[in-house]
This record gives structure tokens, sequence and C-alpha cells, in this order.
């Protein structure tokens, strides 16, 4: 035998099925919006119970900013624009953002 009919490789090659990249939507403190108000939308949009909505909210109250949840790009862009117009049409600051996950 040739010492070539031996280069195989050794590892079986494994077809490669990339996970789509996953978004966080993060919510931002601001000085205007009242608290229960931000409650009201993170239960409406994110479908949160009352317990969950009022300590995201906290959250985002005493450190700034808060991370909701991550979706792929395109529900995580959704969310944070639909969210961030509920504050809009009362005429509120409120901002949620996105960022994709490391
Ligand atoms: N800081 C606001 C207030 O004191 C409440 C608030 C909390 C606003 C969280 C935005 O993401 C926020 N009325």
């Amino acid at each position: 035998m040739s010492p070539q009919t031996d280069l195989k490789p050794r590892t079986k090659l494994k077809p490669k099925v990339e996970r789509p990249k996953l978004w966080k939507v993060i919510l931002l403190n601001d000085d205007y919006t009242p608290r229960e108000f931000v409650v009201m939308v993170l239960k409406a949009v994110f479908r949160m119970g009352e317990e969950k909505a009022h300590a995201v909210m906290l959250t985002a109250h005493r450190r700034g900013a808060c991370v909701i949840a991550v979706f792929t790009k395109d529900v995580a862009d959704t969310k944070a624009k639909e969210a961030t117009d509920f504050g809009k049409a009362k005429g509120f600051p409120l901002f949620f953002t996105t960022e994709p996950e490391e």
C-alpha cells in the first residue's frame, strides 16, 4: 500500500448548520415615563406577568437598562418598535433597543 492511500481525514466532517444569532431587547430608563405604564407595556408586548414586569421595570429604573428577552433579529426589532411606539403614542420617551448576543 502506498503511504498516500492512508491519507484520510481523522475526524468526520460534520455538516455545519449555523444557529441564527439571537438579539437582546433592552429596556432603557428615562425620567418621565410612569412606572405603571412601563409595567403595562412589558405585560402587553412581552407577555410578562405583573411580578416579572415590575421587577424588570425596577431593574431598568435603578441600573439604567435591563435585558428583557432574546429573540431572532426580526422578532426583537418588531417587539422593540411596538413597545417604543406604545410610549410615543402617549408622549412618553420610553425606549426599547436591540443588540446582538455575543
Ligand atoms: N424612571 C421612571 C420614573 O421614575 C420609571 C421608568 C422605569 C421609566 C423604567 C423607564 O425603563 C424605564 N417615573
